[in-house]
């Protein structure tokens, strides 16, 4: 199924709010794609032809993730691990060593550059997708992208790289997204809102349990580790072992030990190669989102216990048996 556009004066009340809410100097539009009609900004449609086609390789190791479901914490501990512990390296931006497939779709600055010429943006943010394909092996991808719109080759299963799926309970994945959006995508609008489209499949990588369900069916394919962000919480030893295994890797207790501690919220917070502040300080300089916050910032299960009332916990949770 082709695109569907979201007209700018369209009646529908989802469409309505992403553009009166949703609408920063880095996007012009949004599409829906597929038939499960995924949320996509309009500029993702001068991606999409590449990314279905890209060249994979059974070297890469990718994470893919609804947003904000521990995507950040899976790559540093997958890239760690694969990388034999090569903390050294581990102190070069993650967003550099272990990039962001759509990262450029998610921000058009065609339209800003002329007018910013103070913002230099790396390759990995001006055009993602090249920086990927001129990456060496092994390659470390992260996506949102749903498995429906992932390259062909995964799809079809010509390529064969290590996916590790990483997932998180709806409540707490909606109010993290929901701070992400208004600290780094220019979200303007209330958290009511925000839960309205969020449970309308409205925000960029919805809708949320097809996205879900596409790899907890998978899960027992050879080539694909189904994580839970509530199982790193619980026991992030464990974790680190299984995807070890994963991996390949052979890790003695030692250094299980040693990474969960460089995993912890606390050292994540405060490490510049993981925890974002310099984005967000870039959006702040060139204003192009106004809101005060850290990406870094409950890291907790249940958080969404301190924002939601019970009719609204209801809602979700009616919305998730369907
Ligand atoms: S993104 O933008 O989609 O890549 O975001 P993502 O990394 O998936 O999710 C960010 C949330 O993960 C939390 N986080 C952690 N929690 C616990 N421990 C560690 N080490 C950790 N690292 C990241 C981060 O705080 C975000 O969740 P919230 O609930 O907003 O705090």
């Amino acid at each position: 199924m082709g695109p569907q556009f979201i007209p700018a004066d369209s009646n529908d009340e989802q469409d309505r709010l992403l553009n009166e809410l949703f609408m920063p100097p880095f996007r012009k539009g949004y599409v829906r794609v597929g038939p499960n009609k995924v949320l996509l900004p309009l500029y993702y449609l001068d991606y999409a032809g590449r990314i279905e086609d890209m060249e994979v390789r059974d070297s890469d190791v990718w994470i893919v993730s609804h947003p904000k479901a521990g995507t950040t914490w899976t790559q540093e501990m997958a890239w760690v691990i694969n990388q034999d512990f090569d903390f050294e390296g581990a102190k070069v931006p993650l967003p550099e060593r272990f990039p962001f497939l759509d990262h450029t779709p998610l921000f058009d600055y065609t339209d800003i550059l002329p007018n910013l010429p103070e913002l230099q943006l790396p390759l990995f943010v001006s055009d993602s997708v090249t920086y990927i394909n001129e990456m060496k092996s092994p390659r470390y991808i992260k996506t949102h992208l749903p498995w429906e719109l992932l390259p062909k080759q995964i799809r079809e299963g010509t390529k064969k790289p290590k996916i590790i799926y990483v997932a998180r309970n709806a409540k707490d994945t909606c109010v993290s997204y929901y701070h992400h959006c208004k600290i780094l995508e220019g979200y303007s609008g209330s958290f009511d809102n925000y839960c309205k489209l969020f449970l309308g499949g409205s925000l960029c990588f919805a809708p949320f349990w097809p996205h879900v369900l596409n790899f907890w069916k998978r899960r027992d394919e050879p080539n694909i580790l189904f994580l839970k962000y509530e199982d790193l919480k619980k026991d992030l030893p464990a974790v680190i072992r299984k995807t070890a295994a994963f991996l390949g890797k052979d890790l003695n207790e030692e250094q299980v030990d040693l990474l969960a501690e460089h995993l912890s919220f606390a050292r994540m917070k405060s490490n510049p190669a993981v925890n974002y502040e310099a984005a967000i300080e870039i959006n702040r300089r060139f204003n192009l989102t106004t809101a005060d916050g850290h990406f870094m910032r409950s890291g907790q299960v249940g958080n969404y216990k301190e924002v939601m009332g019970p009719e609204l916990i209801a809602e979700f949770d009616r919305w998730t048996q369907e």
